[in-house]
């Protein structure tokens, strides 16, 4: 019984001062560097777009950071334009410990398509790829970290769970962006689906 620790997307843009900051989004930099060092396996996840990321309000006449729109695969938010591939804003925060880390998984690099979960595309079909990468591994738990706790960590959590892992947040090295109860509803959901939550 493999574990795998999941740190989900501690970029620069995602920390005070970033374009998509989430508040104390670098506070779990150090309780994640310490988990790092007692895990055996360890995948980072980046938020990796294009410039004209489709989901980005910027790509949209009119629309406002934060609103929400209908596309081909559902509902989707519009963000401010945040983790573009290459810029200091896409880069892990300076002090993750990003050398313990033996894969990097990126994510939302297609255009037409945002990727909250590091397991499927929003279109909740089209796999990245981790799902083939961790069963190859013998890994059958995993722990999940991060930013931020109702997008990215929860989509995430919840692919996995239902892929058949065992899966715990931390919720303590996490932090919410908390849009209109999307806190609440993501830590219903999480239960709902069978993740653990845990406070350490
Ligand atoms: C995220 C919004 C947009 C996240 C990524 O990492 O939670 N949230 N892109
Ligand atoms: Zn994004």
């Amino acid at each position: 019984m493999t574990q795998a620790l999941i740190v989900i997307d501690v970029q620069n843009d995602f920390c005070p001062g970033g374009a998509l900051a989430v508040p104390e989004g670098d506070l779990i930099v150090p309780g994640i560097n310490r988990l790092m060092e007692e895990a055996e396996t360890v995948v980072l996840t980046q938020d990796w777009h294009p410039s004209d990321h489709s989901s980005f309000a910027s790509q949209h006449d009119g629309a406002a950071p934060f609103s929400l729109t209908q596309m081909s695969y559902g509902p989707q938010v519009l963000w401010p334009d945040h983790c573009v591939q290459g810029t200091d804003g896409a880069a892990f925060h300076a002090d993750l410990a990003v050398d313990r880390a033996q894969m990097i998984l990126r994510k939302g690099f297609r255009r037409g398509i945002d990727s909250y979960s590091a397991f499927f595309e929003n279109d909740h079909v089209t796999p990245t790829g981790l799902e083939g990468y961790l069963r190859t591994r013998g890994v059958t738990r995993v722990r999940m970290v991060g930013l931020a706790t109702d997008f990215c960590v929860n989509f995430s959590a919840v692919d996995a769970a239902r892929l058949g892992f065992e899966v715990e947040v931390r919720l303590d090295l996490c932090r919410a962006i908390d849009l209109d109860g999307s806190l609440a509803a993501a830590l219903e959901g999480m239960r709902a689906a069978g993740v653990k939550l845990s406070d350490g």
